[in-house]
């Protein structure tokens, strides 16, 4: 790719109150997953950069966790993950759910309209909204001092070109942060890891998804075109183990089949996936229990 003069880029983050479709809206800006969505809230638990690179720019977008008030560690961990990701940005994109906006959607629009950054609101999941009703909420939100109200379905990509384009004239002139061939920073382990809690979010029911983490304990090519990969699914307590492994082992076979088929399509081989449950109490609360499931603080 050509590159040209003058060449635009910059840091877009990505924030929200859990659940609004912030990475819905990460990947179909990207037009590849690289972020995990479902219908609970705290999904996303770290900042996952997704880069977006053409001849004229590159836009670099943070997709951060739902703003909320933490109970846990890994609650504290995710905030500071949010906090992190407001630090050196050019731009600014707060997400909203315009089904459902409440009091501290807009709180927190109110708060992050003070940052001397672009800033973008955007009204997500329109395609649940009629007409009048979403007029009136873009109304609702003109004097906060956002540059550009933005309405968006990220589920059907109603608007996210004309969204693309409203980032692309507020980047600043800039160099190539990353390689043009750059998707993601978040290493291939992860993906995996994130691809398998998707997986028992969807699938598990009440309780049980929030006190999940995925640790890869390893992955070895077996032949060509075959690679195995051992996992742990953690939980809290052993009446989880229970309803993870399913009768019979039903519940674990599941997430491990759609696992299975999402990992073979990121990584373009057969895999071998064998997946262990174990409890771990309370790890949400344990330095060395987040340590190892990645939720470590960057830089
Ligand atoms: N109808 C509709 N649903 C959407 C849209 N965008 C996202 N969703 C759904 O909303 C739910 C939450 O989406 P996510 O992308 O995981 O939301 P998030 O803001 O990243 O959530 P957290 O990571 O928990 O903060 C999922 O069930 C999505 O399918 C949309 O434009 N329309
Ligand atoms: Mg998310």
């Amino acid at each position: 790719m050509q590159k040209q003069t003058p060449f635009h880029s910059g840091f877009i983050a990505i924030i929200g109150r859990p659940n609004v479709g912030k990475s819905t809206l990460l990947n179909a800006l990207l037009g590849e997953k690289i972020a995990i969505v479902s219908n609970r809230p705290q999904t996303t638990r770290n900042r996952i950069l997704g880069v977006c690179t053409t001849e004229n720019n590159q836009l670099v977008f943070l997709d951060t966790p739902g703003v909320h008030t933490p109970r846990t560690q890994l609650g504290e961990y995710m905030m500071q993950a949010v906090r992190d990701s407001l630090q050196g940005i050019d731009g600014l994109m707060v997400v909203v759910d315009a089904t459902q906006v409440t009091k501290p959607d807009r709180d927190l629009a109110a708060d992050m309209a003070q940052h001397k950054v672009k800033k973008t609101l955007v009204l997500n999941k329109i395609d649940l909204v009629p007409k009048e009703k979403l007029l009136a909420l873009l109304q609702s939100f003109s004097e906060l001092g956002y540059d550009e109200l933005v309405p968006i379905s990220a589920l059907t990509g109603d608007g996210v070109e004309e969204l693309r384009a409203t980032l692309i004239r507020m980047l600043p002139e800039g160099p190539l942060y990353f390689p043009e061939d750059t998707l993601t920073d978040r290493s291939e382990r992860f993906l995996y890891a994130e691809i398998i809690r998707e997986k028992a979010l969807r699938n598990l029911m009440e309780e049980v998804p929030h006190g999940i983490g995925v640790e890869i304990l390893g992955q070895h090519k077996v032949s060509d075109g075959l690679t195995e990969i051992d996992a742990t699914i953690y939980c809290e307590r052993e009446a989880h183990k229970g309803i993870i492994i399913g009768k019979q082992g039903s519940m674990l076979r599941r997430i491990g089949t759609e696992a299975r088929e999402d990992i073979e399509m990121l990584s373009g081989t057969h895999i071998n996936l064998k997946l262990w449950v174990k409890v771990r109490e309370d790890w949400r609360n344990n330095r060395d229990d987040l340590q190892t499931l990645g939720y470590v603080r960057e830089r």
